[in-house]
């Protein structure tokens, strides 16, 4: 019988073998995971549980909340607070920072997430999941939204959790991506899949097609050309998928390629996108490169992009290298 390897185990020989991760990061990657599993309970509960529907309460997005996008908060902040790995969290669902309580020892990692993401899938039972990113807290005293504002390239470490069929882990500390789907019996997360590649080429998309007449021309192209399959000059034809769940969307293209494209539009021209930067945008984004993947806004690479709000919003392109590579060209050629 295969070795079974818990997240506890890779996380420990990622430490001991590779030094990719100090133990205050190991420990920080463990509460998020036990969080997650906490989580995945109260989503499989469904209606079982007093965990549908909305919270009848906006989150500072503006959109309306759901009772278990306020409980996955709240669930990921009671975790996390006491361990003494954290100076601070920032969340989809919380307008400023969260600074670790002072009757806790403040640690050196801020903890970035979306604790619901797709949260508008929960009442109908479709994938749905918690995306995470962690940096380092800037030297010095005290610890302040500012702090946060760092461009993607500085996380240490990103991963989601995706509550579908399964309740998959998916995490990189920048060794490449490993997987870890829940063994429910034992209750602990168990490797089923590392260094994840997704293909360089792809023959599937995934955009609302429904924002089609309110997008720029470089998108409006792109789409097109897959669109017109064998007899366009993409001389192939093409697949679409639309979840509607980032997660959901990200964790089909880690599994076997594809191209996810959430651009602007002009329903709203002075946002840049729909998507969130610090809390969806990088933490997917650093994990498609660590598969092999891309992803831009249509003009660079997501990763450098430097924030000035927490909650900033970001156009994006990501998944299959050459699809990325090609979409950003017409932008650029725009
Ligand atoms: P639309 C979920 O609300 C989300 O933030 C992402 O998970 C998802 O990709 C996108 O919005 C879906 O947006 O406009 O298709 O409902």
């Amino acid at each position: 019988m295969s070795t079974k390897i818990s997240l506890t185990r890779y996380l420990v020989e990622q430490q001991r073998i590779d030094g990719h991760i100090p133990a205050q990061l190991r420990l920080l990657l463990e509460v998020v995971a036990r969080a997650c599993k906490r989580i995945s309970q109260a989503v499989n509960k469904g209606a079982l549980g007093d965990v549908m529907g909305s919270a009848e309460t906006e989150n500072v997005q503006g959109e309306m909340q759901k009772k278990l996008d306020i409980i996955a908060n709240e669930v990921l902040i009671e975790a996390n607070e006491w361990g003494g790995h954290l100076a601070a969290m920032a969340s989809e669902e919380m307008e400023g920072i969260y600074v670790v309580p002072n009757r806790y020892p403040q640690g050196e990692y801020l903890l970035l997430f979306d604790p619901l993401d797709g949260s508008s899938n929960i009442d109908v039972n479709v994938s749905i999941g918690t995306i995470f990113s962690v940096l380092r807290k800037p030297e010095g005293t005290g610890v302040s939204e500012q702090d946060f504002l760092q461009a993607g390239i500085k996380q240490v470490a990103a991963g989601y959790c995706v509550y579908g069929p399964q309740t998959t882990l998916v995490l990189t500390v920048g060794d490449g991506v490993a997987m870890f789907t829940l063994d429910r019996e034992q209750g602990s997360f168990i490797l089923t899949e590392e260094n994840v590649r997704i293909p360089d080429d792809t023959k599937e998309f995934a955009i609302n097609m429904s924002n089609m007449r309110h997008w720029d021309a470089p998108v409006k192209r792109y789409v097109d050309e897959c669109l017109q399959g064998t007899e366009g000059p993409r001389a192939k034809d093409f697949n679409m998928r639309w979840i509607a769940s980032m997660v959901a969307d990200v964790h089909r293209i880690l599994s076997r390629g594809g191209v996810f494209l959430y651009p602007w539009d002009k329903r709203e021209p002075e946002k840049p996108g729909k998507l969130r930067l610090m809390y969806e945008a990088n933490p997917m984004s650093w994990l498609i490169e660590q598969a092999g993947g891309a992803a831009t806004n249509g003009k660079q690479r997501i990763l450098d992009i430097q924030p000035s709000k927490l909650h900033e919003r970001v156009s994006v392109i990501l998944g299959s290298k050459n699809e990325v590579e090609r979409a950003t060209r017409y932008h650029n050629e725009a």
